[in-house]
């Protein structure tokens, strides 16, 4: 944990643009799901200071899921150190664009490919699978370390 998060535990989440990484946010802040989109800029120093990370991408887009590989990993190879949740979101969309959609299974193939400790999967409109992003984060950092607050990025 970096000294300067006063005894917090901080996580970001990261991820392509538009899959619904603010909109997570806010849910978990518990204020509302945001129609309108605003882009997340984050930099080197908040991810030094980042405990743990939430890697989007979302299920009814592939490239998204793609750039999981060839993007994302490598940018955080700089922290590998730090645990990573996988987030497959937008799971509402699974059925109108079951086509092309990313089942489950490979949501959990990519996990283990790159070495996440879970694999969540959630949507910010429908509610599913949001608080279950703090208990599985809670229970990632207490089996490494003691944290006992959390704080969101
Ligand atoms: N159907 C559906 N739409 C969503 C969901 N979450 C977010 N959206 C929509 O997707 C768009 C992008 O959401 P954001 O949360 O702004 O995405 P972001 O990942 O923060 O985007 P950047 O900040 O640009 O990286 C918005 O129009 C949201 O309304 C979801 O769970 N289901
Ligand atoms: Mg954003």
């Amino acid at each position: 944990m970096d000294p300067s998060n006063n005894g917090l535990t901080t996580m970001a989440l990261i991820g392509d643009g538009y899959v619904g990484k603010t909109c997570i946010l806010k849910c978990l802040q518990k204020s509302s799901y945001q129609q309108n989109s605003s882009p997340n800029v984050y930099n080197e120093m908040t991810l030094e200071k980042t405990d743990i990370f939430l890697l989007c991408f979302c299920v009814a887009d592939t490239v998204s899921y793609e750039n999981v590989t060839s993007k994302w990993v490598p940018d955080l190879q700089h922290y590998r150190s730090k645990p990573i949740i996988l987030l497959g979101t937008k799971v509402d969309l699974r059925s109108s664009s079951s086509s092309t959609s990313i089942s489950r299974h490979r949501g959990i193939r990519l996990q283990k490919r790159i070495g996440a400790k879970s694999y969540v999967e959630c949507s910010s409109k429908s509610g599913q699978g949001i608080s279950n992003i703090i208990d599985v984060a809670s229970n990632v950092l207490l089996t490494s370390e003691n944290r006992k607050t959390c704080t969101l990025q």
